[in-house]
């Protein structure tokens, strides 16, 4: 029998004006709302980030700004928003309790593959201005170790081949600029919020290359006239459990079907050159500058290169969560020394007060309400290790500098890609490369001299100078052997005492 859930039981638009007072919600006209931006990869940390920082700038009553937003795969985000409006909630997370806050910034919600030209259409509205993305380091369809366009992805392939039936995010882009091109209007600015180095820069020239392969006509056009400012973003933002979507109903009385769970902290620093205009963000916290490349470099290393360094440890060693990791003994000690190294690469931000930044990183990582998991952050090794943590280890070789740390934490990737726990439980690998990885970690087996070479040979992330540097070799080696024989908790002890 199927019980139709009565609507006054959601969050809905007809549900909002009865939440409980303490709950935060939109207090704008959302009917008189206009499109100025589609986001394309919908999912949590956009609805954590950058839409909160959109919902402040419509309830100043700047109502140019509204979202919406599209999924590149899966249906579930629309399936969970389209019945509520659009609605949900934000639950901001600390050792303080949690505050709840339910965004109005998004409107609908679009699922690309159920109708490509539904999405065109949109990212082709007049009203448009920007289109942003949040479609995580694989969805560039790029080549992470060298950050160029993959010409032989399946997807970059197949959008060439059918240029008005795109599949990835860079066809969809491609092919909305050609269509307002051609309808004289004027182009959107590209947004990208992912976790990659110069990611506008990047999104350009991966983009540029994509036009060049249609028309070299084209690719001039986006030389020239698609503006991608880069940005770093920055919000913890762990995947939503059944827990927490049961605790969010009783507190809010009606169900959420897909609330977002997050920390206090959030930063966004934003290159501003945006031709066809923006929200005021920095009314509302985000930081507008000309250069964000060392604010950027400063968050990848610092805190992504700690994160994936704790999810692989930690998970190797049991520990399910980063509150549980960091409060592990070993790498609880090893993750601070790691900063330490790779602070000495950074040229820091105007201002930047490096010891604060730390030491913030380590509180926010001990926040016991977020139960962000190990399994989580340990997914796509292959495309977020350079950033992360190879781009430290180049420049530390280059000054001449040890490089344990850091490699501590790809060795202790390399041990989770062979596929079980120090307790012999088998890993569920997510990476785009998982098949190739599993395969080489299969045929060499847990022996560090055979293991790490092995993947070494996978140039896509380490290039062909760190696959081929005996400084970098040997170390990766040794660090992997003692993981193997004496666990990650143990070496990572005796990394940070080094
Ligand atoms: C994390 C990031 O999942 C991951 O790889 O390191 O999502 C991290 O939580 C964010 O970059 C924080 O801003």
């Amino acid at each position: 029998m199927t019980v139709m859930t009565p609507l006054r039981d959601e969050l809905n638009a007809g549900s909002l004006a009865g939440l409980p007072a303490h709950v935060q919600r939109p207090g704008y006209d959302r009917s008189a709302v206009k499109t100025g931006i589609v986001h394309l990869g919908i999912g949590a940390f956009h609805r954590a980030h950058q839409a909160a920082y959109t919902d402040d700038v419509l309830a100043s009553g700047d109502l140019r700004w509204g979202i919406v937003g599209a999924s590149l795969r899966r249906g579930d985000t629309r399936d969970a928003l389209a019945p509520q409006n659009g609605l949900y909630t934000v639950a901001i997370r600390s050792g303080e309790g949690e505050d709840l806050r339910v965004i109005g910034s998004i409107g609908d919600v679009l699922v690309a593959p159920e109708g490509p030209d539904r999405l065109l259409a949109q990212m082709t509205a007049p009203s448009v201005a920007i289109v942003s993305l949040t479609v995580t380091e694989k969805g560039y369809c790029h080549d992470p170790a060298t950050g160029e366009l993959d010409e032989k992805h399946p997807d970059i392939v197949h959008d060439l081949a059918h240029p008005d039936q795109p599949r990835s995010a860079i066809g969809f882009l491609a092919a909305a600029i050609l269509r307002r091109r051609m309808h004289g209007l004027p182009p959107f600015t590209v947004l990208s919020c992912d976790n990659l180095p110069s990611n506008g820069r990047t999104v350009h020239r991966i983009l540029k290359r994509f036009a060049e392969l249609v028309s070299p006509d084209f690719g001039a056009y986006v030389a020239s006239e698609i503006a991608c400012p880069d940005t770093m973003v920055d919000r913890i933002v762990p995947a939503t459990t059944e827990e927490d979507r049961d605790r969010i109903r009783s507190e809010l009385g009606v169900a959420d079907a897909w609330p977002i769970m997050t920390e206090p902290f959030s930063q966004w620093v934003i290159e501003d050159n945006f031709p066809s205009g923006r929200p005021a963000w920095e009314k509302f916290g985000a930081t507008l500058v000309e250069d964000v490349a060392p604010y950027e470099a400063m968050k990848l290393r610092l805190l992504n290169g700690s994160h994936s360094s704790l999810a692989y440890l930690g998970y190797l060693a049991g520990h399910q969560t980063v509150a549980d990791a960091i409060r592990d003994p070993g790498i609880g000690a090893f993750v601070p020394a790691l900063m330490n190294d790779a602070a000495t690469t950074l040229q820091l931000p105007p201002g930047a007060d490096v010891e604060g930044y730390k030491s913030s990183l380590i509180e926010r990582f001990r926040n016991t309400a977020l139960k962000h998991r190990t399994w989580q952050i340990a997914m796509d090794g292959s495309q977020k290790l350079p950033q992360r943590l190879l781009g430290t280890i180049r420049d530390l070789l280059a000054a001449g500098r040890p490089i344990d740390r850091p490699v501590l934490g790809v060795a202790a990737w390399m041990r989770y890609v062979a596929g079980t726990d120090e307790a012999g439980n088998p890993i569920d690998l997510r990476d785009p490369l998982a098949a190739d990885l599993r395969q080489l970690a299969d045929e060499a087996g847990l022996v560090a001299d055979r293991l790490a070479p092995a993947l070494f040979s996978v140039r896509a992330i380490f290039g062909t100078d760190l696959a081929e540097d005996s400084r970098f070799r040997d170390a990766v080696i040794s660090a992997l052997a003692r993981i193997i024989e004496h666990g990650a908790s143990a070496a990572a002890a005796s990394a940070a005492a080094a």
